[in-house]
């Protein structure tokens, strides 16, 4: 008996499939070392959401985009409506909203976490503030990362520490509205070097569970430790319905933010499998990039990174779950292994070729994005002012 899905519902299911890009990947960013300016980048929110635009036409697949406050700060009362309508106007909407408590000098020695009353209440006025950015917005998840931790043993208390960070998300999610959620993400290590003060997705479920069903976990494939089999995380998060989201990269050391797909493709289609196993395709898990693009040229390295998360879908859509459910019951270990290396090593391009083609759109977006003219177009028109970049 085997089952693998039909055509025409792997092609249905890659057609519906919304992957979000983020604002600041067509910003300058760099290493600690240096940042590479490169011409033609985005210099405002709406520079950065033409850019949006362009990969959204050329894939189809990337109709929203996160933003990060302050970097996409908008003045004005109405700013952020204006902008979401900005995004609407060129067939996007805003997404994520992504809170940024670590760039501050008062952050020193943590956020919400501080030991310092007066830096806490700084920290939670600014993630309120984010609510009332995505009321603007019409955004619907708040990603919360915390770069708070401790560098030297003894530096803080870590349970009074815990203590501080749940106090702090509580009075975000009571803000909540409710549709909207909360994604809190995790990070095993940098800035803070011995303990981050969430370093770990049960670090996070746990906090998760105990607010209530709008906190939801996030998982950025470029924070974990070496060998962590993430898609075991990404199953058992969805299997208690806590997955609020990825955040997408690659990388091969650490937090690399190298564009997803790139450094281990087969990864990503082991976790593109555990989401289509356990239902995420089709229910609320956002498919966020959370990538720099230091060296490449930043439109086309996003189409790249979309692609690339189309690809590993589309072989996890591909696996014959009849035949793997038949070999795992029988014990047959490497009949079952075969059955999902069979799918992952289908070449899927002629497939997602199709999926574009009926989507009305060239079934090549890079042959595309190429031809369209728009790389010289921002270089000559985006001349003077100040290129958007990390800070900004
Ligand atoms: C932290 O490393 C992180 O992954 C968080 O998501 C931040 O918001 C983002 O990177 C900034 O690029
Ligand atoms: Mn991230």
């Amino acid at each position: 008996m085997t089952s693998r899905a039909d055509v025409s519902t792997v092609k249905a299911a890659l057609r519906a499939q919304a992957i979000e890009t983020p604002s600041w990947a067509y910003g300058n960013s760099g290493t600690r070392f240096k940042v590479f300016a490169q011409r033609g980048v985005p210099r405002t929110p709406q520079e950065k959401l033409d850019d949006a635009a362009r990969v959204h036409e050329h894939t189809g697949a990337a109709p929203t985009v996160a933003l990060h406050i302050p970097w996409d700060r908008v003045d004005g009362s109405g700013g952020y409506a204006e902008l979401a309508k900005y995004a609407e106007e060129r067939g996007l909407r805003l997404g994520a909203i992504n809170s940024n408590v670590f760039q501050d000098d008062d952050y020193k020695l943590g956020s919400v976490c501080h030991p310092d009353a007066a830096v806490r209440s700084k920290a939670l006025d600014h993630l309120l503030e984010c609510v009332d950015i995505m009321d603007a917005t019409g955004s619907r998840d708040l990603k919360l990362w915390f770069s708070d931790g401790t560098n030297y043993p003894g530096q803080d208390d870590i349970r009074a520490r815990q203590d501080r960070l749940a106090q702090a998300l509580s009075a975000v999610y009571e803000r909540l509205g409710d549709h909207q959620r909360m994604l809190l993400e995790y990070k095993l290590f940098e800035p803070a070097f011995y303990t981050m003060d969430v370093p770990d997705w049960g670090t996070a479920y746990a906090h998760c569970l105990k607010l209530g069903e709008k906190a939801q976990v996030v998982v950025d494939t470029g924070h974990h430790a070496p060998g962590t089999n993430i898609e075991f995380i990404v199953a058992l998060l969805l299997r208690e319905g806590r997955l609020g989201g990825f955040d997408f990269n690659s990388r091969f050391y650490a937090d690399d933010d190298l564009m997803v797909g790139a450094a281990d493709p087969f990864q990503l289609f082991r976790i593109m499998y555990e989401v289509v196993r356990g239902g995420g395709l089709t229910s609320d898990v956002a498919f966020m990039l959370d990538q720099c693009h230091n060296i490449e040229a930043k439109i086309p390295a996003i189409i790249r990174s979309v692609m690339n998360v189309q690809e590993a879908t589309a072989k996890a859509l591909l696996v014959d779950g009849g035949a793997l459910a038949e070999a795992q019951a029988s014990g047959d270990v490497l009949a079952a292994n075969a059955v999902l290396m069979d799918a992952y090593n289908t070449d899927v391009r002629p497939l997602l070729a199709e999926v574009r083609e009926d989507l009305g759109i060239d079934p090549d977006p890079m042959a595309a994005y190429h031809r369209s003219g728009w790389a010289q177009k921002i270089i000559d028109e985006r001349v003077g002012g100040a290129q958007a970049g990390w800070g900004a």
